[in-house]
């Protein structure tokens, strides 16, 4: 090693998936000395948080998994054919426990800031408790929808019944049974809670922004003879093919066009494709939906038809109806009895377009045109996305260069791993990495496995610092920026582009080019030898320059 003392080799931030995937493999496989801070009191990350009534998650649990572990695939059995938010967690904690991780885990302890230290070369991380620990590498596993937006409307503090947001749930759960309930916001968080809570209270507002698409998930239990017969014992194959494709899953795109076949097969199609649900609709009907606007408008408007022809108020279709952006630009949703729930005597649905909210009040919400009165308000209202949780801690580079100026135009990264003059400095899913646009464990295990690979090859070199260099970084952020610009992405206000948050610049953050292409240029890079990449002197180099 050269020469830096530190109280640790790397502290990571964050003990959810990326969190506790990166402490096992540095301390498993490199031997490093690492310590994790967590502000939970226990492992998780966003799953620990996000456990609002029907939360869960929108892969197919038997892809939702580390794949480190051989045993630890063949002994783990979920129990949905979707994994539900108390089973994740259970599935995270069963993890801490098999591979003792949580004895470097430090529990209840959000890091505050973090400081390079330019003469001994490492980073200062200070926490919250006032303790500063040292650590060579500093590793974000923060999660990037963790941090909660919520909307500044006028009077929130005055409101005497309870509010909640879905990302900060209470953990003894919300009892809805009586309760005249507001729900703000449908997006995915939005769209997996109303049917629940609509089945509780006593009734149910929901505030809509934006009308959604969501195809049926199809939700159930899991098949026990697919799992058995074809996913265990090829879990290996299953995997691999995951991570080269586009989006971290082991389906394929389809390579069939809408543009070339007749109006009657393509219904026919859509038809088999709701009937399966979930992801698969999109992915299984046509190639070109996601990329070609005419294409995108037939899918688009046959689920406007499943609305037209499963929610019975006409006036509620109209709410109802995605009219303003194409399937697929904001985040696709998949549901279980989301339209139904309109058709249910005990739920409202108010068009914020229409009807904006003026300010909550002591008794509800109050929009131009009415007032609400609930005993609850839930905000559904999602995230400050991808860079929020990174702003929520003072995260200083070299010559003391704020990571909030770095990114004051948008964040800026290479590959989403590093930041120029942040030596050292590495993000599990950060910006400018597909990320949230693909099965997240399998997109966070390539970070954590190249970033180890980084340390060790750093290792070997006898080298302390790496970097991205000022023009790889510059020609990656153009370059992510050039191909979100190609897709469909671009036609909608989406968290993906910051649209959620006022005063947020409007940057398209995750990389859209797909989880097996961007594998490849990574691969790529680290073969050239971490081209892009400007490593510190090695101490022999240091010696010979009688540094
Ligand atoms: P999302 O997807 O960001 O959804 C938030 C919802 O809240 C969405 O419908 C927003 O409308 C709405 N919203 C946000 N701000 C406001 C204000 N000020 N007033 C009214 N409505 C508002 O967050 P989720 O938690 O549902 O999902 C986050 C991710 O978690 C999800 O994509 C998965 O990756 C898992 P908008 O559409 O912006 O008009």
């Amino acid at each position: 090693m050269p020469g830096i003392r530190t109280d640790y080799d790397a502290i990571v931030i964050g003990a959810g998936f990326s969190g506790l995937g990166m402490l096992w493999r540095l301390r498993e496989e490199l031997g490093l000395n690492v310590r994790v801070f967590e502000r939970g009191d226990d492992v998780g990350g966003t799953w620990y948080w996000n456990r609002y009534p029907g939360a869960r998650c929108d892969s197919e649990s038997y892809i939702y998994c580390f794949s480190f572990s051989e045993d630890l695939l063949q002994d783990w059995n979920w129990s949905g054919k979707y994994p539900e938010q108390p089973e994740i967690l259970r599935y995270l904690q069963h993890v801490a426990d098999r591979f003792d991780l949580r004895r470097d885990i430090q529990f209840e302890t959000r890091v505050t800031a973090a400081h390079w230290d330019e003469e001994t070369s490492c980073w200062r991380v200070t926490t919250d408790d006032g303790e500063t620990a040292t650590a060579q590498h500093l590793i974000s596993g923060i999660g990037c929808i963790s941090t909660g937006n919520i909307p500044d409307i006028p009077g929130l503090e005055s409101f005497r019944g309870a509010w909640h947001h879905t990302g900060a749930w209470p953990h003894e759960g919300v009892d809805f049974t009586g309760k005249r309930v507001a729900v703000i916001g449908t997006g995915s968080s939005g769209v997996q809670s109303i049917p629940v809570i609509a089945e509780q209270a006593e009734h149910l507002t929901v505030f809509q922004r934006t009308a959604q698409y969501t195809i049926p998930a199809r939700h159930g239990t899991v098949d026990r003879k697919f799992l058995e017969e074809q996913v265990k014992p090829n879990y290996a194959e299953i995997l691999e093919k995951a991570r080269w494709s586009a989006g971290g899953i082991d389906v394929d795109f389809t390579e069939r066009l809408a543009s070339e076949v007749t109006e009657e097969e393509r219904r026919a199609i859509y038809e088999a494709g709701w009937e399966t649900g979930g992801h698969r609709f999109i992915f299984g009907s046509f190639r070109d939906i996601t990329t070609d606007l005419d294409s995108n408008f037939t899918a688009s408007e046959f689920i406007r038809n499943k609305i037209r022809a499963t929610v019975k108020d006409p006036a509620m279709v109209e709410k109802l109806l995605p009219l303003d952006h194409p399937l697929g630009s904001k985040r696709a949703l998949i549901d279980t009895n989301y339209f139904e729930t309109y058709n249910r005597d005990n739920v409202a649905l108010v068009d914020l377009k229409k009807d904006p909210i003026v300010r909550i009040t002591e008794t509800g919400i109050d929009t131009e045109s009415e007032q609400f009165d609930f005993d609850i308000i839930v905000f559904a209202t999602g995230f400050d996305a991808m860079t929020g949780s990174f702003f929520r801690m003072d995260i200083r580079g070299e010559g003391g260069y704020e990571l909030k100026d770095a990114w004051a135009e948008g964040p800026k990264t290479y590959l989403g791993l590093q930041v120029d003059r942040f030596p050292n400095f590495f993000m599990i899913t950060g910006p400018g990495s597909p990320s949230v646009l693909s099965n997240m464990p399998v997109s966070i295990e390539q970070h954590i496995e190249w970033i180890a690979d980084l340390i060790a090859d750093m290792r070997e070199r006898g080298v302390d610092t790496v970097q991205p260099e000022a023009k790889a970084q510059a020609d990656w952020v153009q370059h992510v920026n050039d191909v979100a610009s190609q897709t469909l992405y671009m036609q909608a206000n989406s968290w993906y582009l910051g649209a959620n948050i006022p005063g947020k610049p409007r940057v398209f953050m995750p990389y859209a080019g797909g989880v097996g292409p961007y594998r490849q240029k990574c691969v790529e890079i680290a073969e050239a030898g971490y081209t892009g990449f400007d490593f510190g002197e090695s101490a022999e180099e240091r010696l010979a320059g009688g540094g």
